[in-house]
């Protein structure tokens, strides 16, 4: 294979600074031509040979300076043309099937309609081009198509001009001022209408924005509208970015590989991210859409302004941009919640990424298909990195850092290590240790020790980073020391309080923090706020973390205290290392920690909602070396099962008040909204009689998706005539609306049902299946992937329906595809039986004969 290297970067030899595309459309043939303003650039090596990069494309026609020439060659799938001069216009032809193009990278039809997909190499499937990200043009486009079929013809930039054509064809002509890499080019065509309103920026610019949608879909666009004005203006206040065009477009398409594109000027979004109205989204798809709304937005500086040298600098602006539409969620929310669920994501997606088979740092050293490196590592923990600077630095100084980045970098393609520096010079910071944070892969494990005489802490602490093993030539054996910025307080254990926060920097193996003037030995705190993203190691007696779950000033530090109490004793007891009273004295201690949290009167809900989830699987198996997935499922099931129980009157309780309260938008309704499906979710594990006839009455009273999805994920779990009778009134009600018939399938396949393996393969069988749909795809088989009771299940029946998935998936949609190798290549850290099954799904996916290199690049570095 193919492996392309970080070291081997070389400037391009050419450079286009400007581009004229000209769209004839059609569904099943659009003809395509491309004008390139080409020059030798000055820093290149010079050659006379310009590459064009292609995929699955041939030339109708090529011409130089407007004189057809033949004498151009392919390598591979590229294009190479021999150039004499120092400029030359380079006019090329291709012809396009949209309608044929099931991968849903570069142009593609949708519904009747047209779209794009560029990033990371789609423009190359649209026309030849040095599809690298630090070729920058301007893009003229013209678009010409049937006006019926295609009323609305958009792309990046203004529109400079619309006409009639011939036989009932309209046209148009976008300009885009601002130089961009290919990456961002977008074009739209199609039957859209459109939810109208306008931004003033601060500088009094007025900017139309439009969210585009299918018709009928017009009236779920509001939440995505009043999202991108507060994303507008949040970013002028807390990055002083301002918007640079006079039109903002967004548009939902239901086919779409990730969540959303922020091309310029022409945000192209997956519907699952715009589209929300009380009856078919929940809470968390309103929270979601806010997120991205502002991600995709705060791309126009991060990303757009400034971009990317080279896909290995990837992170500079996922990282950065994951960083501020955390902060932007934050601010328009709860903070405190908001950092729970963040860090949740991290463990969940970015921990295991770390710790197996495809663990990189958050800038890889190499790649084979760079579509593989859309991660939660250059995405989360990214965004982890450059918040660690900003908690060394302050908000201040952080701020004067990315003002001098922005400023220094503005309309370059840049690299990580531009943004290092700008924040070193603008905060006035030494980060040179830091710069390990980028090239070491693996979550550093920090274990501390205290040790309390006469009247001082002392605290001993040493940090880890783990060799991530070399499979498939991406290995670190050794790594080195990085600094880790923690943040801690000291509990005095009689008064309750600290003397305020501090902040160490452990930055060597093994270092020594001392604290005088405590008489008696302190509670600490300490990782608030999540400061680092790191794995502490901290043997303490239950009563302190009891005292911290109930006391802690910090709202993740209460999080983290209650969840270490859980995970303890969970690894206790899936370890086999607890006899039954000793078991029961800890259930009790939990039991204990959860009725403060039901009954603390100064916490609102939706932070005592954080704090009564249990710890996920997947966070639970990465506390063993070797994880038995049944045995952590079954035992996290029994301590629900006897919480259900045992606190069976306080959730009936917080059932009944929580029910009172009437839907609204505000923190203290989705606060009521998530205690109300939690707690159902526990009487149901150890009432289930009591659980399924509250599910009945939340089900059918619901005015809203959230308290609606609660009760039939409850029912969806339970046995019985009513669990067939919610499913079906639910696909009913719902049916033609494909954003909730996918919660329809998500439901079943992430069940806790018995037979859940049986309604996967029979939901695989269901009409409204489609393996065309990246949505409906991850809602079936996502959500069965996640799910441990399933896809672990002893026959092994499980990782076959994954295998067979990700084989089957591989020829239509192979970017989609290769997502799902990750669940089946962490076979290393499962116990040896199951290990052997997985190892030989991946074996199976192996032997295909033309597997695509995402899913080849994936499922050979899984095999090792
Ligand atoms: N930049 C896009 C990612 C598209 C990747 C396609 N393989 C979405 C985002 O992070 O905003
Ligand atoms: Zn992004």
């Amino acid at each position: 294979p193919l492996i392309i290297r970080r070291q081997d970067y070389l400037p391009p030899a050419w450079l286009v600074p400007e581009i004229a595309l000209d769209f004839a459309l059609g569904l099943d043939a659009t003809h395509v031509t491309a004008k390139l303003n080409v020059r030798r650039n000055p820093d290149g090596n010079g050659a006379s040979v310009l590459r064009l990069n292609g995929d699955q494309l041939a030339p109708v026609a090529v011409r130089i300076d407007g004189q057809a020439v033949n004498d151009w060659r392919l390598d591979g799938p590229d294009l190479l043309l021999d150039l004499p001069g120092e400029a030359h216009q380079v006019t090329i032809e291709t012809q396009l099937n949209p309608a044929a193009n099931s991968q849903l990278m570069g142009l593609y039809a949708s519904h009747g309609m047209l779209c794009t997909q560029c990033e990371a190499e789609g423009f190359r499937r649209i026309t030849f081009f040095p599809d690298r990200p630090d070729v920058l043009s301007t893009y003229r486009v013209r678009m010409s198509g049937d006006k019926a079929a295609f009323p609305i013809l958009l792309s990046n930039g203004n529109c400079e001009a619309t006409g009639e054509g011939p036989d009932g064809t309209h046209w148009a002509e976008w300009y885009d001022p601002w130089p961009k890499p290919c990456y961002l080019f977008a074009l739209v065509a199609g039957d859209l209408v459109a939810n109208h309103d306008s931004f003033t920026t601060r500088s009094g610019r007025e900017v139309a924005l439009n969210i585009w949608v299918r018709k009928g879909d017009e009236g779920r666009t509001q939440h995505a509208m009043d999202s991108l004005k507060h994303s507008f203006r949040w970013d002028e206040e807390a990055f002083g970015r301002e918007y640079d065009l006079d039109l903002f477009n967004v548009v939902a398409v239901s086919d779409f590989n990730m969540g959303a594109m922020e091309n310029k000027g022409l945000n192209v979004f997956n519907t699952r991210y715009v589209l929300a109205d009380p009856d078919t989204a929940t809470d968390g798809d309103y929270d979601a859409i806010e997120g991205v709304i502002g991600h995709e937005y705060f791309h126009n500086w991060s990303g757009n302004r400034v971009t990317c040298r080279d896909w290995f600098q990837l992170s500079l602006k996922e990282g950065f941009t994951v960083l501020r539409d955390q902060m932007f969620s934050a601010d328009m929310g709860s903070p405190a919640v908001k950092r729970i669920e963040d860090v949740r994501v991290l463990r969940a997606a970015q921990f295991p990424e770390d710790s197996g088979p495809l663990a990189h740092p958050i800038r890889p050293d190499s790649y084979q298909e760079i579509s593989n490196f859309y991660t939660a590592t250059v995405y989360n923990k990214g965004a982890e990195v450059i918040r660690m600077m900003r908690t060394m630095a302050g908000p201040e100084r952080f701020r004067a850092g990315t003002d001098l980045y922005f400023d220094r970098h503005d309309g370059e393609a840049a690299t990580c290590e531009d943004f290092v520096k700008a924040i070193e010079d603008g905060a006035k910071l030494d980060l040179t240790q830091f710069r390990r944070w980028y090239s070491q892969a693996g979550t550093p494990q920090v274990s501390i020790v205290a040790d309390h005489r006469d009247d001082t802490l002392v605290l001993n602490m040493t940090q880890v980073v783990p060799a991530t093993l070399n499979h498939g030539g991406e290995g670190q054996p050794e790594k080195q020391p990085v600094p880790i910025p923690l943040k801690l307080a000291l509990f005095d254990r009689e008064t309750g309080t600290h003397r305020g926060e501090q902040l160490i920097v452990l930055d060597q193996a093994e270092q020594r923090f001392v604290f005088e003037g405590h008489s008696r030995p302190p509670i600490v705190s300490i990782n608030r706020g999540f400061s680092a993203p790191v794995a502490i190691e901290f043997e303490r007696p239950a009563k302190d973390l009891v005292f911290l779950a109930a006391k802690d000033d910090d709202a993740f530090a209460r999080y983290e205290a209650m969840q270490s109490l859980v995970v303890r004793h969970l690894i206790a007891v899936v370890g086999g290392n607890l006899d039954e009273r000793a078991r029961n004295a800890e259930r009790g201690a939990i039991a204990e920690a959860f009725g403060a949290v039901l009954f603390d009167p100064t916490l609102d809900d939706l932070m005592r909602g954080e704090l009564l989830i249990l710890p996920a699987e997947g966070y639970l198996a990465e506390q063993f070396l070797v994880a038995d997935p049944a045995a952590i499922h079954a035992e996290r099931e029994a301590l629900k099962a006897w919480l259900g129980d045992a606190m069976k009157d306080d959730w009936q309780d917080l059932h009944d008040r929580v029910s009172a309260a009437p839907y609204s938008r505000d923190a203290a309704a989705r606060g009521a909204r998530k205690l109300k499906t939690q707690a159902l979710a526990y009487l149901a594990a150890g009432a289930p009689a009591e659980a399924k006839t509250r599910a009945i009455v939340q089900y059918r009273k619901a005015d809203n998706m959230t308290d609606r999805q609660g009760a039939l994920m409850v029912l969806a779990g339970l046995d019985g005539a009513e669990r067939e009778e919610a499913l079906a009134d639910f696909h009913a009600r719902y049916a033609g609306n494909a954003l909730v018939i996918d919660k329809w399938f998500s439901l079943q396949a992430g069940s806790l049902h018995p037979k859940v393996l049986e309604h996967v393969r029979q939901l695989a069988e269901h009409p409204d299946f489609t393996m065309n749909n990246p949505n409906r795809v991850r809602a079936l088989y996502m959500a069965f992937a996640v799910n441990a009771k399933g896809f672990h299940a002893a026959s092994g029946e499980g990782y076959k329906i994954i295998g067979d998935l990700i084989r089957r998936l591989d020829p239509i949609n192979p970017q989609t595809a290769a997502r799902f190798v990750p669940s089946l290549g962490r076979w290393r850290r499962i116990e040896p039986k199951r290990a052997a099954q997985m190892r030989a799904e991946l074996e199976r996916i192996a032997a295909e004969p033309s597997l695509s290199r995402d899913v080849l690049e994936q499922v050979t570095k899984s095999l090792g």
